[in-house]
């Protein structure tokens, strides 16, 4: 036992503890010297709280450095103590009677540490289980000055944020590239209180109602029986729903498009969904429509990509996340409103305002950007922060206001009623990462886990005790007053209003808004979905709801599942299509994309290396795929491998780049060993290499090779000359063409949409 030194450095201690011999006998024996016990190191300060805590240092995937101060990655503090500071000698061992003898139940220590464990999960969110998160800072314009009193969106003022991105269905340990909607929430730690924007990457809803949520979400869950299928709408229960209850269809559509599949949170729109009521400095109220729009363009994976994608990186979102903050590529997003009168009917154009399961098409009232969000450190904690933030649309501030919408009012019943069952207690606002930044002042007491430790006596008012204190602030003095609209006279009912019957036109226009390659996405995705159902009578009802869309995207799904098309059985609305709902065409920023370098022992690093740098210099992540890990070339400056052909996989990569071989005589080769002169690529061999090519191909990513690697390529079926498959001499031109081609994302051209 003494070779272990875990064991013997437990001895030590415990010798220490007895004193020199045994006839010494333990502390507190009548006689017995006091104790002496070394200090093996010196007690270190605890790390610092939140805010000033810096990420956590990790070098990126790339190896980058990612410019933040080295962080402790362990406990801080020279000793292991329980929980309330005592120190420990062992941790490895309960206390027994003798070695073999059984465990006493006076071990204090074995029963914290276990107790405490047993205890360490709280319960999932009932919806949005899936989710990771990141700190950030907003900046208003100043342009939103005019509509709203609210101090964050000033010129210049910058907030502190916290945003959670999420799945919906799917539980907290399911993939991240599920067909579903996502979460988009945020948390404003204004000077005047906490502001929550909790939004969704899809701008409607399933449902009208919040009566209904329970409804919507019982279908989309998993079948109660076996608990099958996870993080998934493709199946019976939830299309059952969608198809009977109508107004879920324009949501449904969105979630069949590319928008139900993103590439990365960083690529994706947030909206607001319901219309809410902004207040100026005047009292003047306005409507608006909350939009995020991201500096990267909104992207999504192909459905194959997705699936894929799910086997071997569930974490693909939150890692994607998580690395691009780590290495400086902070995400953006410009916060931008759509303005509407605030008029009695709350209709713009004709389209009711209160109606979540309607947009306002851009070009009729267009997104005017308000703030910059910046997302740029990343929790220390994932438990802490990310799980622990509760998010409530009822968190306002002044300038500010909620609407009619009957979803908005079920939703603010419901972000306080989940946390208590969630977080354990009416106490989670003084959880750190929920923390308003703004001073606190309430008269709420008690309660499961009170941090607060009150003073005073009198914590009700009106008082006297002291002396009336605290005051009521008033609308000049940043009191949040809830806007005194018209309540019109109306009789109590159960009713929605005649405008809430459309439930076709809006899903027309999205359709009609889509780009041929998307549609034929939106085909395919219902074809699968429905595929995946068993009961005919839904499918046969699917197809009347798209039918009610559009005759061709009936046809087309009908065509795949092998139904009869039935004719619509509303008149098709006659609609002007919105550009803006499409995500193909216009150029963005290559950001934080990755560029996968396909080389081996036969590869010309010199080319390499530049290639590597500039990709870098650029702001993208360049990783080299090798046969195997380590360093390429021992010689003189070796190139680092991120990927082994083992562990590269295409979906990884937005683009793929297959190094060049010199040929015999090179200068290149001349450092290197001469066996190596005349040897094939070991790349166009390997069945994984020509599989990472050929799905990058098929999923309509950039490729491109150089100095001989054609013949990669070409192993790999990828014929020369294809769109988005460039070649030449180096890799520095290569590289900048393959770039301009990352700006739209995908080689759109390489698709013949049937749509
Ligand atoms: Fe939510 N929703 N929701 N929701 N929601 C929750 O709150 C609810 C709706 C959204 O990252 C829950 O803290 C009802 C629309 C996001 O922590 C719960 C209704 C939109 C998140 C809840 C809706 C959202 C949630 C579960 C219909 C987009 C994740 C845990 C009336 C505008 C927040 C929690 C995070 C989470 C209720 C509809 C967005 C149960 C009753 C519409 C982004 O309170």
């Amino acid at each position: 036992s003494d070779k272990n030194p875990v064991k013997a450095a437990a001895a030590k201690a415990v010798d220490a503890l007895r004193g020199d011999g045994p006839e010494d006998g333990v502390p507190g024996k009548p006689g017995a010297e006091p104790p002496t016990l070394a200090e093996p190191t010196e007690a270190r300060e605890p790390l610092p709280p939140k805010p000033d805590q810096g990420a956590p240092a990790t070098g990126t995937a790339t190896g980058r450095p990612t410019g933040a101060p080295p962080t402790a990655r362990a406990q801080s503090g020279a000793y292991l103590t329980t929980s309330t500071g005592t120190r420990l000698y062992d941790t490895d061992h309960s206390l027994k009677a003798g070695p073999r003898g059984p465990v006493l139940l006076q071990d204090h220590h074995l029963r914290e540490k276990i107790t405490h464990f047993d205890h360490e999960r709280i319960p999932e969110r009932v919806v949005h289980a899936r989710g990771a998160g990141a700190h950030g800072v907003f900046v208003g314009y100043g342009t939103a000055s005019n509509v709203s009193r609210a101090a964050l969106f000033g010129k210049d003022v910058e907030t502190p944020v916290f945003v959670r991105f999420s799945t919906v269905l799917g539980s907290r340990g399911s993939m991240d590239t599920a067909r579903d909607t996502r979460g988009f929430a945020t948390k404003f730690y204004t000077s005047e209180g906490v502001w929550d924007l909790v939004a969704n990457n899809i701008p409607v809803f399933f449902i009208q109602d919040g009566i209904k949520f329970p409804d919507v979400i019982h279908a989309g869950k998993p079948h109660p029986d076996r608990e099958i299928p996870q993080a998934q709408s493709a199946h019976d229960t939830f299309w059952d729903f969608v198809t009977l209850h109508t107004e879920a269809t324009h949501h449904t559509l969105w979630n069949m498009s590319d928008r139900g599949i993103p590439r990365s949170y960083r690529m994706m729109e947030g909206f607001g969904v319901h219309t809410f009521r902004l207040v100026n400095a005047e009292g003047a109220t306005t409507l608006v429509k909350f939009h995020w729009k991201p500096k990267l363009g909104v992207h999504s994976q192909t459905w194959e990509e997705a699936q894929i994608t799910g086997g071997v990186d569930p974490d693909f979102h939150r890692r994607d996340l998580y690395d691009a903050i780590e290495s400086g590529a902070y995400p953006q997003w410009e916060l931008g409103i759509q303005v509407f009168p605030d008029t009695p009917e709350q209709t713009f154009e004709g389209i009711d305002l209160l109606d979540p399961t309607k947009i306002v098409p851009e070009e009729l009232a267009p997104v005017q950007p308000i703030g910059l969000l910046t997302l740029n450190a990343n929790p220390t904690n994932f438990f802490a922060e990310t799980e622990q933030v509760a998010f409530h649309v009822g968190h306002l501030v002044p300038g500010i206001d909620v609407t009619d919408d009957p979803l908005l009012a079920a939703r603010l019943f419901s972000y306080v009623d989940t946390q208590l069952s969630r977080l354990g207690g009416p106490n989670f606002n003084q959880i750190p990462i929920n923390r308003t930044h703004a001073p606190v002042n309430d008269m709420l007491r008690d309660g499961f886990h009170q941090h607060a430790v009150h003073t005073g006596t009198a914590p009700y008012k009106p008082n006297s005790l002291d002396g009336g204190c605290p005051f009521f602030a008033g609308a000049d003095t940043a009191a949040f007053v809830e806007t005194p609209v018209e309540v019109p006279a109306a009789r109590k009912v159960r009713e929605a209003p005649a405008s809430y019957d459309d439930h076709f036109s809006q899903p027309r226009l999205f359709w009609q808004s889509m780009t041929p390659i998307e549609r034929e996405h939106i085909v395919h995705a219902y074809t699968f979905e429905l595929g995946k159902c068993y009961e005919q009578a839904i499918k046969e009802r699917a197809l009347q709801t798209l039918a009610n869309i559009d005759p061709v995207l009936c046809e087309r799904v009908a065509e795949g599942l092998g139904l009869p098309a039935p004719a619509p059985s509303v008149p098709l609305a006659d609609v002007t299509p919105s550009p803006a709902l499409s995500q193909v065409g216009g150029v963005w920023p290559p950001d934080g994309r990755m560029i996968g370098i396909v080389a081996d022992d036969t590869t010309d690093l010199d080319d390499v290396r530049t290639v590597r740098r500039t990709i870098l210099d650029a702001g993208m992540v360049p990783l080299v795929i090798a046969p195997s890990g380590g360093k390429l070339d021992a010689g003189g400056d070796p190139v680092t491998v991120q990927r082994t052909f083992a562990t590269a996989r295409s979906v990884e990569f937005d683009a793929v780049l297959v190094a060049g071989v010199p040929g015999p005589g090179s200068d290149a080769l001349g450092a290197r060993d001469a066996k190596t002169d005349d040897a094939a690529p070991v790349a166009a061999t390997d069945p994984r290499v020509l599989l990472l090519l050929s799905e990058a191909f098929r999923h309509g990513k950039a490729l491109g090779g150089w100095a001989g690697a054609e013949t990669v390529l070409e192993a790999a079926g990828i014929p020369t000359g294809a769109p988005g498959v460039v070649t030449g001499d180096s890799g520095a031109t290569v590289l900048e063409q393959v770039s301009a081609l990352l700006g739209k994302h995908r080689v759109w051209d390489r698709f013949t949409p049937q749509v």
